[in-house]
Protein backbone atom coordinates (compact mmCIF):
# COMPACT_ATOMS: atom_id res chain seq x y z
CA UNK A 1 0.00 0.00 0.00
CA UNK A 2 1.18 3.70 -1.08
CA UNK A 3 1.16 6.18 1.91
CA UNK A 4 -1.26 8.80 0.45
CA UNK A 5 -0.35 11.66 3.17
CA UNK A 6 1.26 13.45 -0.01
CA UNK A 7 -0.53 11.82 -2.96
CA UNK A 8 -2.05 14.55 -5.55
CA UNK A 9 -5.49 12.34 -5.32
CA UNK A 10 -5.43 13.01 -1.48
CA UNK A 11 -5.06 16.58 0.82
CA UNK A 12 -5.00 16.66 4.18
CA UNK A 13 -4.64 12.95 3.69
CA UNK A 14 -8.35 13.05 2.60
CA UNK A 15 -10.02 12.52 -0.76
CA UNK A 16 -12.84 13.53 -2.48
CA UNK A 17 -13.66 11.79 -6.29
CA UNK A 18 -15.46 12.88 -8.34
CA UNK A 19 -16.69 10.29 -10.53
CA UNK A 20 -17.32 10.62 -14.04
CA UNK A 21 -17.70 7.49 -15.68
CA UNK A 22 -21.23 7.20 -16.02
CA UNK A 23 -21.53 7.65 -19.51
CA UNK A 24 -20.04 4.51 -19.65
CA UNK A 25 -21.74 2.23 -16.43
CA UNK A 26 -25.40 3.83 -16.70
CA UNK A 27 -25.40 5.86 -20.11
CA UNK A 28 -26.36 9.10 -21.01
CA UNK A 29 -29.68 9.21 -18.77
CA UNK A 30 -27.58 9.74 -15.90
CA UNK A 31 -27.25 13.28 -16.99
CA UNK A 32 -30.66 14.04 -18.21
CA UNK A 33 -31.28 15.67 -14.12
CA UNK A 34 -29.09 18.40 -15.17
CA UNK A 35 -28.13 18.06 -19.03
CA UNK A 36 -25.06 20.72 -19.22
CA UNK A 37 -23.36 17.69 -17.62
CA UNK A 38 -23.07 15.49 -20.55
CA UNK A 39 -20.14 17.92 -21.58
CA UNK A 40 -17.23 16.95 -19.88
CA UNK A 41 -16.03 20.06 -19.77
CA UNK A 42 -18.49 20.92 -17.23
CA UNK A 43 -17.16 18.13 -14.84
CA UNK A 44 -13.51 19.45 -15.63
CA UNK A 45 -14.69 22.97 -14.38
CA UNK A 46 -16.27 21.34 -11.47
CA UNK A 47 -13.00 19.51 -10.64
CA UNK A 48 -11.01 22.99 -10.01
CA UNK A 49 -13.45 23.33 -7.18
CA UNK A 50 -11.24 23.23 -4.05
CA UNK A 51 -13.17 19.79 -2.43
CA UNK A 52 -12.06 17.81 -5.28
CA UNK A 53 -8.71 16.31 -4.92
CA UNK A 54 -9.35 14.26 -8.46
CA UNK A 55 -12.12 13.47 -11.44
CA UNK A 56 -12.23 9.84 -11.88
CA UNK A 57 -13.01 8.97 -15.54
CA UNK A 58 -12.72 6.64 -18.28
CA UNK A 59 -9.85 6.87 -21.17
CA UNK A 60 -11.56 8.49 -23.76
CA UNK A 61 -12.83 11.79 -21.50
CA UNK A 62 -9.66 11.66 -20.58
CA UNK A 63 -7.81 11.73 -23.98
CA UNK A 64 -10.12 14.15 -25.19
CA UNK A 65 -10.56 16.96 -22.54
CA UNK A 66 -7.98 17.02 -19.64
CA UNK A 67 -4.95 18.81 -21.83
CA UNK A 68 -7.24 21.89 -21.45
CA UNK A 69 -7.59 21.27 -17.22
CA UNK A 70 -3.93 19.35 -16.39
CA UNK A 71 -2.95 22.74 -14.40
CA UNK A 72 -5.96 23.15 -12.76
CA UNK A 73 -7.46 19.14 -11.88
CA UNK A 74 -6.04 15.95 -10.89
CA UNK A 75 -6.69 12.89 -13.10
CA UNK A 76 -7.66 9.72 -12.19
CA UNK A 77 -7.88 6.78 -15.14
CA UNK A 78 -10.61 4.30 -14.40
CA UNK A 79 -9.07 1.30 -16.21
CA UNK A 80 -12.22 -0.74 -16.88
CA UNK A 81 -15.87 -0.44 -17.00
CA UNK A 82 -18.57 -1.15 -18.94
CA UNK A 83 -21.64 -0.29 -20.28
CA UNK A 84 -25.06 -1.96 -19.08
CA UNK A 85 -26.56 -2.97 -22.57
CA UNK A 86 -25.74 -6.40 -22.06
CA UNK A 87 -27.25 -9.37 -19.34
CA UNK A 88 -24.72 -11.34 -17.68
CA UNK A 89 -22.73 -11.56 -14.37
CA UNK A 90 -20.96 -8.67 -13.65
CA UNK A 91 -17.53 -8.13 -15.21
CA UNK A 92 -15.61 -5.20 -16.36
CA UNK A 93 -13.49 -5.08 -19.51
CA UNK A 94 -10.08 -3.75 -19.29
CA UNK A 95 -10.26 -0.42 -21.38
CA UNK A 96 -6.69 1.27 -20.72
CA UNK A 97 -3.42 0.24 -19.59
CA UNK A 98 -1.46 1.86 -16.57
CA UNK A 99 1.00 2.85 -18.77
CA UNK A 100 -1.55 4.59 -21.44
CA UNK A 101 -3.15 6.29 -17.96
CA UNK A 102 0.51 7.43 -16.86
CA UNK A 103 0.95 8.70 -20.57
CA UNK A 104 -2.29 10.97 -20.99
CA UNK A 105 -1.46 12.88 -17.35
CA UNK A 106 -2.92 10.34 -14.27
CA UNK A 107 -2.30 10.91 -11.06
CA UNK A 108 -4.08 7.87 -9.81
CA UNK A 109 -6.29 4.61 -11.16
CA UNK A 110 -8.97 3.21 -10.93
CA UNK A 111 -9.98 -0.20 -11.30
CA UNK A 112 -13.82 -2.19 -10.12
CA UNK A 113 -13.57 -5.90 -8.94
CA UNK A 114 -17.15 -7.32 -8.52
CA UNK A 115 -16.53 -9.64 -5.97
CA UNK A 116 -18.94 -13.04 -5.83
CA UNK A 117 -19.18 -12.68 -9.81
CA UNK A 118 -18.83 -15.77 -11.59
CA UNK A 119 -15.82 -13.39 -12.82
CA UNK A 120 -14.07 -12.32 -10.07
CA UNK A 121 -11.15 -14.69 -10.81
CA UNK A 122 -10.41 -13.43 -14.19
CA UNK A 123 -11.04 -9.67 -12.78
CA UNK A 124 -8.21 -10.28 -9.20
CA UNK A 125 -6.34 -11.14 -11.82
CA UNK A 126 -6.55 -8.21 -14.03
CA UNK A 127 -6.09 -5.74 -10.76
CA UNK A 128 -3.37 -8.35 -10.02
CA UNK A 129 -1.82 -7.09 -13.23
CA UNK A 130 -2.85 -3.22 -13.26
CA UNK A 131 -1.66 -2.75 -9.52
CA UNK A 132 1.59 -4.05 -10.40
CA UNK A 133 2.08 -1.87 -13.48
CA UNK A 134 1.23 1.26 -11.28
CA UNK A 135 3.53 0.35 -8.66
CA UNK A 136 6.49 0.18 -11.63
CA UNK A 137 4.87 4.08 -12.60
CA UNK A 138 4.40 5.19 -8.64
CA UNK A 139 0.85 5.89 -9.11
CA UNK A 140 -1.82 4.94 -6.56
CA UNK A 141 -4.55 2.32 -7.52
CA UNK A 142 -8.00 2.60 -5.74
CA UNK A 143 -10.21 -0.38 -5.95
CA UNK A 144 -14.01 0.13 -6.89
CA UNK A 145 -15.20 -2.72 -4.58
CA UNK A 146 -18.23 -3.81 -5.63
CA UNK A 147 -19.64 -7.27 -4.47
CA UNK A 148 -22.71 -8.76 -6.78
CA UNK A 149 -23.67 -11.53 -8.55
CA UNK A 150 -25.45 -14.22 -8.80
CA UNK A 151 -23.83 -16.32 -5.63
CA UNK A 152 -24.76 -13.34 -3.69
CA UNK A 153 -28.04 -12.77 -1.88
CA UNK A 154 -27.81 -9.46 -0.18
CA UNK A 155 -24.85 -7.30 -2.05
CA UNK A 156 -25.57 -4.57 0.22
CA UNK A 157 -25.20 -6.40 3.38
CA UNK A 158 -23.11 -4.98 6.38
CA UNK A 159 -21.04 -7.87 6.34
CA UNK A 160 -20.52 -7.97 1.96
CA UNK A 161 -19.33 -4.10 2.36
CA UNK A 162 -16.88 -4.83 5.23
CA UNK A 163 -15.81 -7.99 2.81
CA UNK A 164 -15.34 -5.70 -0.10
CA UNK A 165 -13.51 -3.36 2.17
CA UNK A 166 -10.88 -6.28 2.85
CA UNK A 167 -10.87 -7.53 -0.45
CA UNK A 168 -9.37 -4.18 -0.99
CA UNK A 169 -6.73 -4.26 1.38
CA UNK A 170 -5.40 -7.97 0.67
CA UNK A 171 -5.43 -7.45 -3.25
CA UNK A 172 -2.83 -4.33 -3.08
CA UNK A 173 -5.46 -1.40 -3.54
CA UNK A 174 -4.06 2.22 -1.85
CA UNK A 175 -7.64 3.00 -1.22
CA UNK A 176 -10.83 1.19 -1.73
CA UNK A 177 -14.07 2.55 -2.75
CA UNK A 178 -17.47 0.90 -1.34
CA UNK A 179 -21.37 1.42 -0.94
CA UNK A 180 -22.57 3.01 2.29
CA UNK A 181 -23.60 -0.27 4.63
CA UNK A 182 -26.08 1.37 5.89
CA UNK A 183 -25.34 2.41 9.67
CA UNK A 184 -22.02 4.53 10.96
CA UNK A 185 -21.46 1.69 12.98
CA UNK A 186 -21.30 -0.55 10.12
CA UNK A 187 -19.10 1.61 8.66
CA UNK A 188 -16.62 2.26 11.11
CA UNK A 189 -16.06 -2.03 10.64
CA UNK A 190 -16.13 -1.90 7.30
CA UNK A 191 -13.14 0.88 7.62
CA UNK A 192 -11.48 -0.97 10.66
CA UNK A 193 -11.64 -3.90 8.64
CA UNK A 194 -9.50 -2.43 6.17
CA UNK A 195 -6.27 -1.47 8.59
CA UNK A 196 -4.62 1.03 7.32
CA UNK A 197 -5.83 1.52 3.75
CA UNK A 198 -7.92 3.97 3.31
CA UNK A 199 -12.10 3.65 2.57
CA UNK A 200 -13.85 5.94 0.75
CA UNK A 201 -17.59 5.70 0.32
CA UNK A 202 -19.39 5.92 -3.14
CA UNK A 203 -22.06 8.50 -3.46
CA UNK A 204 -25.35 6.49 -5.06
CA UNK A 205 -27.99 7.63 -6.05
CA UNK A 206 -29.36 11.59 -6.13
CA UNK A 207 -30.65 12.31 -2.55
CA UNK A 208 -31.67 15.22 -0.98
CA UNK A 209 -29.08 18.14 0.14
CA UNK A 210 -29.27 17.69 4.40
CA UNK A 211 -29.42 13.86 4.10
CA UNK A 212 -26.38 13.45 1.34
CA UNK A 213 -24.25 15.98 4.25
CA UNK A 214 -25.69 14.10 7.23
CA UNK A 215 -24.55 10.09 5.52
CA UNK A 216 -21.46 11.73 4.20
CA UNK A 217 -20.67 13.29 7.80
CA UNK A 218 -21.66 9.75 9.41
CA UNK A 219 -19.01 8.04 7.41
CA UNK A 220 -16.11 10.25 7.81
CA UNK A 221 -17.41 10.17 11.46
CA UNK A 222 -16.67 6.29 11.24
CA UNK A 223 -13.02 6.64 9.96
CA UNK A 224 -13.83 6.64 6.11
CA UNK A 225 -11.62 8.78 4.15
CA UNK A 226 -13.61 10.48 2.13
CA UNK A 227 -15.87 10.13 -0.57
CA UNK A 228 -16.08 9.20 -4.19
CA UNK A 229 -19.38 10.55 -5.62
CA UNK A 230 -20.80 11.56 -9.40
CA UNK A 231 -24.76 11.66 -9.41
CA UNK A 232 -25.32 13.06 -5.80
CA UNK A 233 -22.78 16.54 -7.29
CA UNK A 234 -23.72 16.59 -10.91
CA UNK A 235 -26.95 15.88 -10.92
CA UNK A 236 -27.88 19.38 -8.61
CA UNK A 237 -28.60 22.12 -10.63
CA UNK A 238 -25.75 24.02 -8.76
CA UNK A 239 -23.39 21.03 -8.10
CA UNK A 240 -20.58 23.72 -7.20
CA UNK A 241 -23.06 24.87 -3.98
CA UNK A 242 -22.67 20.88 -2.95
CA UNK A 243 -19.20 20.93 -3.33
CA UNK A 244 -18.65 24.24 -1.00
CA UNK A 245 -20.70 21.56 1.45
CA UNK A 246 -18.91 18.60 1.14
CA UNK A 247 -15.62 20.42 1.45
CA UNK A 248 -16.70 21.94 5.12
CA UNK A 249 -17.76 17.97 5.77
CA UNK A 250 -14.45 16.24 4.43
CA UNK A 251 -11.44 18.81 4.91
CA UNK A 252 -13.02 20.91 7.59
CA UNK A 253 -14.64 18.61 9.95
CA UNK A 254 -18.04 20.84 10.22
CA UNK A 255 -20.91 19.13 10.76
CA UNK A 256 -23.58 18.63 7.99
CA UNK A 257 -26.11 21.08 9.71
CA UNK A 258 -23.22 23.57 9.16
CA UNK A 259 -22.57 22.50 5.40
CA UNK A 260 -26.21 22.80 4.82
CA UNK A 261 -25.90 26.45 5.21
CA UNK A 262 -22.95 26.93 3.13
CA UNK A 263 -25.19 25.15 0.25
CA UNK A 264 -28.13 27.13 0.64
CA UNK A 265 -26.61 30.37 0.66
CA UNK A 266 -24.51 29.32 -2.34
CA UNK A 267 -27.70 28.16 -4.25
CA UNK A 268 -29.44 31.71 -2.74
CA UNK A 269 -26.47 33.24 -4.40
CA UNK A 270 -26.55 31.58 -7.79
CA UNK A 271 -30.42 31.90 -7.52
CA UNK A 272 -30.02 35.86 -7.41
CA UNK A 273 -27.66 35.89 -10.43
CA UNK A 274 -30.11 34.46 -12.47
P1 LIG B 1 -22.20 7.67 -7.89
O1 LIG B 1 -21.71 8.58 -6.80
O2 LIG B 1 -23.01 8.39 -8.89
O3 LIG B 1 -22.86 6.46 -7.30
O4 LIG B 1 -20.90 7.21 -8.67
C1 LIG B 1 -19.98 6.30 -8.13
C2 LIG B 1 -19.84 5.12 -9.05
O5 LIG B 1 -18.98 4.15 -8.53
C3 LIG B 1 -19.37 5.50 -10.44
O6 LIG B 1 -17.98 5.53 -10.54
C4 LIG B 1 -20.00 4.43 -11.26
O7 LIG B 1 -20.30 4.85 -12.54
C5 LIG B 1 -21.27 4.15 -10.54
O8 LIG B 1 -21.10 4.52 -9.20
C6 LIG B 1 -21.62 2.69 -10.59
O9 LIG B 1 -22.87 2.54 -9.99
P2 LIG B 1 -23.61 1.15 -9.95
O10 LIG B 1 -23.73 0.83 -8.51
O11 LIG B 1 -24.93 1.42 -10.55
O12 LIG B 1 -22.79 0.16 -10.72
Amino acid sequence: MLPLEDSEITRNGKSLILAYDHGLEHGPVDFEPNPPTMDPHRIFELGAHDAVTCVAVQKGIAEGYYPSYEDDVTLMVKLNGTSNLWMGEPNSAVNCSVEYAAEIGASGLGFTVYGGSNHEVEMAEEFRQAHEDAREHDLPIVLWSYPRGQGLKNDTSASTIAYASRLGLELGADMTKVKYPGSTDAMQHVCDVAGEMGVVMSGGSKIGDRAFLELVENAMNAGAQGLAVGRNVFQRDNPTAILDGLEAVIFEEAPAEEALELVETADAAAAADD
